[in-house]
């Protein structure tokens, strides 16, 4: 008991008052202490960088003091936490977010104007991180928000890449990659934590020994150890006195010196071996939707797995007491993909080899605390390793994964008897040349629930990749292990950061910012539809966003739009074939060919077009490269046509990132979501987009399904085959029964004559190789396997149906009002209460305000 501890408090919050206060003044002296005391730079002059980094300085200091309180609430009310495992998360810019969710912004703006600094213009300052490489780590980024906003006592765990995705410059028309070494100007937004490091091991071998009690136990020795290093990301909340973390490990040397070797006189050798540990989180691979069994990444997966486990048991253990019953009462995971899913048999070595706990036991505690998401149904990016590789790499781990898959199909066989082929799909192991660990299969028998993204991704995850999963265990009593969380994305980001005109038209027509919280109040907007004065206001906010991205692209490709009178037309996002970026560049050339046939009068009839793709490509997918140059080449050939110039545009938009997309998105008209139907799990772009005033182009697949169902089937342009149809028509296409539209065979001869080659042989004998893989559909080869050809007509019409509604700006405009109020479901408010309350089990734990007053 300390008599004096009243005092103390009282003048601990007398010192946070001076220190941290809301009001300019205290703004103002945080920002002037960093400049002069964290950056050893003058207050008397200083650069806009120093202002940037001292400001964010001045902000995290606030963080760390919600974040620090949020840990200590959580702590003593003991709640139930969640642990979100990711290989990645795709952040964005952290300033202007943590100053609105801190409610600070407009302070801050006057702190800095008053000693002649511009808030807006230190946002650009900011290094945008970028450690994922699309919509999965978007997702994971606006998880966090939403779980911070929702007040879930949930941390975000992943890796601190030292490279995030790589930068993307198009030098004469092709994607060069650049490494994207985003430290180079240390990072002000974490907290390192030199004291939370945990040891990792690799290789090695498995002893088996007796103890005390005669039982045979396991002891993993020997191998490689390097240490997991902690670094916080303080995430706070929107309207709410909470802030979670994000907790990104870093590979550092083990604590362990050679000392033999220093004695041998190989010192220097022995520290260049030490640094090799750092290579671990060194890169984060730059593939999407494409699965690479590279060793490296193998380790990248154990390393942050490792380290995460054993920081959540510690955490679980410190409360005194504690019986290992009470675990999955109080902790749960979610593995993001299955890229995190050695976590099971980790969990198991640590509960069974360092806690001691039998075998069956750590299986039941594990099997409860553990939940899978599916992003992808796609074959090429299911994640295989070979059990060769597990068993050099992690021994332990291989010799769990045997009994758990043994003890799995014994279980089967006695509900199911011997069903061989069903037995030989569920089991972890595919059989062959060289035996294989599938990570779904072992996600789906280690968890709790599996859910897919969107609700016909959750079906196709049922139908396509687990029927004897799902068989097997309604037989046994678990209909609901299989669920859908329909994806969705921060209003506070994609629309109150990115789109601050919208935002503001938003409150004022609504009476209050409330919907930031509560998205589906949007639908009142619907009630205005026929006022003019708000339709003028809408078209205003586009307008001014159209003006601020074709300043952007003037910048950045040099090339002129004209924002008053152009439609924008935008598909940013992964390059990939099945996103079909191509079917995108065909139409393209066929609106060309269009205008170049009509006469100058006709032609001035026409909706005018920019045509906007942006994107990154895999470094080492060579089609996704090749569209890339074609989209670059299209370009050059229609901007410079002066015929058509002035009524279609092609732009390719390099380097397609967070930051870029906050501008590039509210100033889309349309936009382009044209997967073949049941190959995108569910896209989330597709959202931003209508949020923001845009219409979709798009088919039947993922979100759009329900987007759809939400906005009204007028609000959109939907085309293409429906996913029941797609195999018929892939079977069809097989036996040469596959029509090629006169327009498409157009399109496609003019590539093939070299139209678009511009006197590139290289360029031009792959673009003949793109055309012939979607051609060869004869003598039962099929290369069109995105069914381009099919879907290419209705596609048109699609984008004639545009046309037309456009020419009616009124009724366009309405339409456009209608679709952003209806997408209150797509917020990840919506998506991560449906996360706590289905499959974490969560309770609301909100820390109360601060009482400041002295006491
Ligand atoms: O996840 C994406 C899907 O393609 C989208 O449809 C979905 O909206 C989004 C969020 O659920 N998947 C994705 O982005 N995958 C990857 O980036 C990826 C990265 C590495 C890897 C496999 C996939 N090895």
């Amino acid at each position: 008991f300390d008599p004096n501890a009243d005092a103390k408090r009282n003048k601990i919050w007398q010192l946070m008052e001076y220190y941290l206060g809301p009001d300019v003044g205290s703004i103002q002296r945080g920002i002037v202490n960093h400049v002069e005391y964290t950056l050893a730079a003058t207050r008397f002059s200083f650069a806009t960088e120093e202002c940037y980094r001292a400001t964010a300085f001045s902000i995290r200091d606030r963080l760390i003091e919600t974040f620090n309180d949020t840990n200590e609430f959580f702590t003593a009310k003991d709640v139930k936490r969640c642990y979100y495992l990711s290989l990645e998360f795709l952040l964005g810019r952290a300033m202007q977010n943590a100053l609105v969710n801190l409610d600070i912004e407009p302070n801050y703006k006057k702190a800095l104007a008053d000693i002649g600094y511009n808030l807006e213009e230190l946002y650009e300052h900011e290094h945008d991180p970028a450690l994922g490489n699309g919509g999965l780590g978007r997702l994971a980024a606006c998880f966090l928000d939403s779980m911070a906003t929702l007040n879930y006592a949930v941390w975000g765990y992943g890796i601190r890449y030292t490279y995030g995705i790589f930068e993307q410059k198009i030098v004469e028309g092709r994607q060069v990659e650049h490494p994207d070494y985003w430290l180079v100007t240390a990072n002000p937004w974490e907290i390192e934590r030199p004291d939370v490091t945990y040891a990792v091991r690799f290789y090695g071998h498995v002893d088996t020994y007796k103890d005390d009690k005669g039982r045979e136990r396991h002891r993993w020795t020997g191998g490689e150890i390097v240490q997991a290093m902690a670094y916080d990301n303080p995430i706070p909340g929107f309207d709410t006195y909470n802030t979670i973390n994000l907790r990104l490990w870093k590979a550092c040397p083990g604590k362990e010196f050679d000392f033999h070797a220093f004695n041998r006189g190989q010192f220097l050798d022995a520290v260049k071996e030490r640094q090799r540990a750092e290579y671990i989180s060194a890169v984060l691979y730059p593939n999407d939707n494409t699965w690479e069994g590279k060793e490296l990444r193998l380790k990248q997966q154990y390393f942050f797995v490792c380290a995460t486990i054993q920081d959540c048991l510690r955490r679980f253990k410190k409360k005194e007491g504690r019986s290992w019953d009470e675990l999955p009462s109080k902790v749960c995971f979610q593995l993001n993909d299955t890229h995190p899913t050695i976590a099971i048999p980790e969990m198991m070595r640590l509960l069974i080899d360092i806690e001691g706990l039998d075998w069956d036991k750590a299986w039941d505690l594990t099997r409860q605390c553990f939940n899978y998401t599916n992003h992808t149904v796609l074959p090429e990016a299911l994640e295989k390793w070979p059990a060769h590789l597990i068993e050099k790499l992690l021994p332990r781990h291989l010799l769990l994964i045997n009994d758990i898959n043994y003890k799995f199909l014994c279980e089967v066989r006695e509900s199911w008897g011997d069903v061989g082929e069903k037995l030989s799909k569920m089991s972890i192991y595919q059989e062959g040349y060289e035996k294989m660990i599938r990570m779904a299969n072992m996600a789906v028998i280690g968890s709790n629930k599996v859910n897919g993204v969107a609700a016909i991704h959750s079906e196709l995850v049922k139908k396509d990749l687990f029927p004897e999963f799902v068989d097997y265990y309604k037989a046994k009593g678990q209909p609901d292990k299989f669920v859908n969380v329909t994806n969705g994305v921060t209003p506070r980001r994609w629309i109150h950061c990115a789109n601050r005109g919208l935002s503001n038209l938003f409150s004022e027509w609504l009476g209050s910012d409330s919907w930031l919280k509560e998205l589906t109040m949007l639908q009142g907007l619907v009630n205005h539809l026929d006022s003019t004065e708000l339709q003028k206001q809408w078209a205003d906010v586009k307008k001014q966003n159209k003006v601020k991205l074709t300043k952007w692209i003037k910048l950045n490709c040099d090339i002129d739009l004209d924002p008053e009178n152009m439609l924008f037309d935008i598909q940013v996002k992964r390059i990939h074939e099945y996103k079909r970026q191509l079917i995108n560049c065909f139409y393209i050339i066929h609106r060309y060919f269009k205008l170049k046939k009509m006469s100058p009068g006709d032609r001035d009839k026409q909706v005018k077009r920019a045509c906007l793709i942006g994107g990154k490509a895999a470094p080492g997918y060579a089609v996704a490269k090749t569209i890339i140059k074609l989209c670059n080449n299209i370009g050059l050939v229609l901007n410079n046509d002066p015929d058509t110039s002035k009524y279609l545009k092609c732009v390719f938009m390099p380097n397609y990132n967070v930051s870029n997309a906050q501008t590039i998105i509210p100033a889309s008209d349309i936009s382009q979501h044209i997967s073949t139907a049941g190959t995108e799990a569910s896209g989330t772009s597709n959202m931003k987009f209508v949020m923001n005033g845009g219409l979709i182009v798009g088919t039947m697949d993922g979100a759009n399904v329900e987007i759809r169902e939400e906005c009204g089937e007028d609000t959109m342009f939907i085309f293409g085959a429906l996913e029941p149809e797609v195999a018929g028509i892939r079977e069809k296409a097989k036996n040469g029964n596959y029509p090629i539209s006169a327009e498409l065979r157009e399109v496609m001869d003019a590539i093939v004559s070299g139209k678009f080659s511009l006197g590139d042989g290289e360029a031009h004998s792959e673009f003949v190789g793109l055309i012939e893989k979607i051609r060869n559909n004869g003598g039962g080869y099929n290369g069109d396997f995105y069914i381009l050809c099919h879907d290419f007509p209705s596609y048109c019409k699609a984008n004639e149906q545009v046309d037309a509604l456009y020419k009616d700006q009124t009724n366009w405009i309405k339409t456009s009002i209608k679709a952003a109020a209806s997408m209150g479901k797509f917020t990840t408010d919506r998506s991560i209460k449906e996360y706590g309350q289905i499959i974490w089990k969560l309770e609301d734990a909100e820390r109360p305000a601060p009482d400041q007053s002295p006491m």
